[in-house]
Parts: structure tokens; sequence; C-alpha cells
């Protein structure tokens, strides 16, 4: 099982979908907070691919946060079937004060992660380098570019998800 975590609106549904190479497996959204559910995807008999909400977004129901927010702590902590977590990010900006608490929490709860700066095609690959190098100096660690629209890094994420 994998699970796919990142701010609101930052590109995880969509994905999902250029992962698993289909259009409307999890819903997308130009606004945020499309997916207020946690969205459970059989993928090749072999994975569940999850559709978490994203965080950092004040207009989903606080009544809403409160229901699920318990049930993501609890999959990302205690589900003994979950194997990764890819956290995303959006390539064109330096990671958030709420992105960098959730790398330190799954660090600290020994849950295995790796990031992926997403909306790479956003960007021409001179401006992607230069962006990527503070990304991975907040994160302290290597980033994977990604972009949901050319399938950049879908074979290297591939790769990562076939050696656990
Ligand atoms: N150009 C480009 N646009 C993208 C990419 N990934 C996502 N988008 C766009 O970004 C918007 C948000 O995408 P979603 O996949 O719904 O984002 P999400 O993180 O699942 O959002 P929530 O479920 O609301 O948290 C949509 O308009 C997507 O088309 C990408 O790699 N490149
Ligand atoms: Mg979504």
């Amino acid at each position: 099982m994998v699970a796919f975590t990142g701010r609101s609106n930052v590109g995880k549904s969509s994905l999902i979908n250029n992962l698993v190479g289909r259009k409307k497996l999890a819903r997308t959204s130009s606004t945020p907070g499309r997916t207020q559910v946690i969205n459970f995807f059989k993928v090749e008999d072999k994975w569940i691919f999850v559709d978490l909400p994203g965080y950092g977004f004040a207009k989903v129901a606080k009544q809403e946060k409160a229901r699920w927010g318990p049930m993501v702590e609890e999959l990302l902590t205690e589900d003994r079937r979950l194997k990764l977590v890819v956290m995303i990010i959006d390539a064109r900006r330096e990671p958030t004060a709420i992105d960098l608490v959730m790398k330190e929490w799954l660090d600290e709860c020994g849950v295995p992660h790796l990031v992926v700066a997403t909306k790479a095609d956003k960007l021409s690959s001179r401006q992607l380098q230069k962006s990527v190098i503070p990304i991975q100096d907040a994160f302290s660690c290597r980033v994977i570019p990604y972009s949901a629209a050319t399938g950049m890094g879908k074979q290297e994420l591939w790769q990562v998800f076939k050696r656990i």
C-alpha cells in the first residue's frame, strides 16, 4: 500500500491517475479541497494506492477535518499494509511550514516516505533544476521531479514501488 499526501490542490489525485494511466480514477479539480475522503484504489491486484485529502486548506469544514484527521493519522501510523508515503509538493514553490511539519512527523514516526515535486511541466528544465535545490535543502532528501501532464518521473516512481 502506498499513500499520497500533500497540500490541497498540489496534484495528488492527478499524479495517481497518471501513474495508473487512467484519467478519471481519482477525482481531480482546479478547486482546492476536492478530495475530502480517504480513497483506496486497487492497482493491478498488487497495490493499493491511497488518495488522501489535502492538508492546509482552511475552507474544508472543521467537522470534515475532525472526521478524517484521526483516520489519516491512524492509516499513516498503524496500518501495517502501508509500505510507503509519497509526499507531494509543487515544483514551483518552496515547501511551506506545514509541509516541513508533515515531513518531520513522518521521520519521527518512522514511516518510509519520499518527496515528489509535481507540476514540473510548468517550469523550463533550467527553472526546474534551480527550483529543486531549495526543496531538497529544506527536506534534506532527494526529490523526484514529476509531471502528471507529461509523465515525467513516472518510471522512476514505479521503479521505487517495485522495490518495496
Ligand atoms: N500542468 C499541470 N497541472 C497539474 C498537474 N498535476 C495536477 N495539475 C492540476 O492541478 C489541479 C489540482 O489537481 P488535483 O489532482 O485535483 O489535486 P489534489 O492534490 O488531489 O487536490 P485536493 O484533492 O483538492 O487536495 C488540477 O487543475 C490539475 O489539472 C501537473 O503535473 N501539471
Ligand atoms: Mg485530490
